[in-house]
């Protein structure tokens, strides 16, 4: 079976809605025909600043949603990273292997370290994205089931992984994104230019899949349309409409052209009224199972400490091979 990796921060608390159609639903999907690996990314969480307590408090809350989404530890390995020590080694060899200028063009790292003002971001943000090559190297991931903004990194994850094989020789499988094009970018419900995103978004432009049900509705109902009237898929033109039929297809099964047939001749309320509805009916059950998993935090960690025990099993098989490569003396 081929094999997938994907990872996720703990950082926000809740997911948002981008996080989960971009990224978790296909997680589900995948576990089913392939040999899957997820991850609670709490390395990568700790590039800026978060409080210990916290951490730990959010590393199991999104241990829980990803349960609480689908995924199955019969069917897929799931832990958190910093369980594997080999990802922070791999790291190393892959920090060493990267090289400044191409790590520097990092469109993400951009942003980000923007946001923290000149100077103030931390070396860890710098590398995340060799991080995140060492994570998805460490499991000869095939496809790297992800969002669209997570392409630049998949792309360097393959230069680098060819950059190695090509100078130690055949050791990385060079893996692939799995970027799904109708959800590959879930759009900020109040300002549709922008992805949805937990640090960019606005509360009332950011679905998160924790919030009250009712907070959830509202936020629909007041998504940001345009001066037209027509409920049409058209990016270009109508990028918040087009942001809605998109969410509401995905959720419900239905193609875009049966709800622009359903929707045709109607207003756009209609269609927020009608989607706010199956939202609280997705988020609904996705919070009470959410919380079913936390209240049983013995069950979740051991869950937790069998997917690392799985995971390790393969990431130490890819490290030694990868250190005796590169050409480190093994310890006796
Ligand atoms: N708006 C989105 N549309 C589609 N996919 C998205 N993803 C994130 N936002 C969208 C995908 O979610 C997965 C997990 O991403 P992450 O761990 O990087 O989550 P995050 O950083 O918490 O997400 P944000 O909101 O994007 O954070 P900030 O604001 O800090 O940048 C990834 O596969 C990602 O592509």
């Amino acid at each position: 079976r081929p094999r997938v990796l994907s990872g996720i921060q703990p950082t926000a608390g809740s997911f948002h809605l981008g996080n989960y159609l971009g990224a978790v639903r296909q997680w589900v999907a995948l576990q089913e025909s392939h040999d899957a690996f997820y991850m609670v990314v709490d390395l990568h969480a700790i590039t800026v600043p978060q409080d210990p307590a916290e951490l730990r408090a959010n590393t199991r809350l999104a241990a829980a949603q990803l349960l609480a989404a689908g995924l199955d530890p019969e069917h897929c390995t799931l832990f958190v990273q910093s369980h594997v020590p080999e990802h922070a080694q791999l790291a190393w060899i892959m920090n060493c292997l990267a090289g400044f200028g191409e790590a520097s063009r990092m469109t993400q790292f951009k942003d980000k370290s923007a946001k923290q003002g000149a100077g103030n971001a931390t070396v860890g943000l710098f590398t995340y994205p060799i991080l995140q090559v060492a994570d998805i190297l460490l499991y000869q991931a095939h496809q790297v089931p992800v969002g669209e903004d997570q392409r630049q990194h998949i792309e360097l994850t393959r230069d680098l992984a060819e950059r190695f094989n090509g100078r130690f020789g055949e050791t990385f499988t060079v893996p692939a994104p799995y970027i799904l094009k109708e959800t590959a970018k879930i759009y900020d419900l109040q300002d549709p230019s922008i992805k949805m995103s937990k640090s960019a978004s606005t509360p009332k432009g950011l679905i998160n899949l924790l919030d009250e049900p009712k907070t959830t509705a509202k936020k629909v109902k007041s998504a940001v349309t345009d001066t037209d009237t027509v409920i049409k898929y058209d990016t270009e033109n109508k990028p918040g409409v087009s942001n809605l039929l998109t969410i509401y297809s995905t959720l419900t099964g239905r193609t875009i052209a049966a709800l622009e047939a359903e929707y045709e001749g109607k207003m756009y309320g209609a269609l927020k009224t009608d989607l706010a509805e199956v939202m609280v009916e997705f988020v609904t059950p996705f919070r009470a199972r959410t919380q079913q998993y936390l209240d049983d935090p013995e069950t979740l960690d051991s869950l937790l400490a069998k997917g690392a025990e799985k995971a390790r099993a393969v990431a130490a098989e890819t490290l030694a091979t990868a250190y005796d490569k590169v050409g480190l003396l093994p310890a006796k």
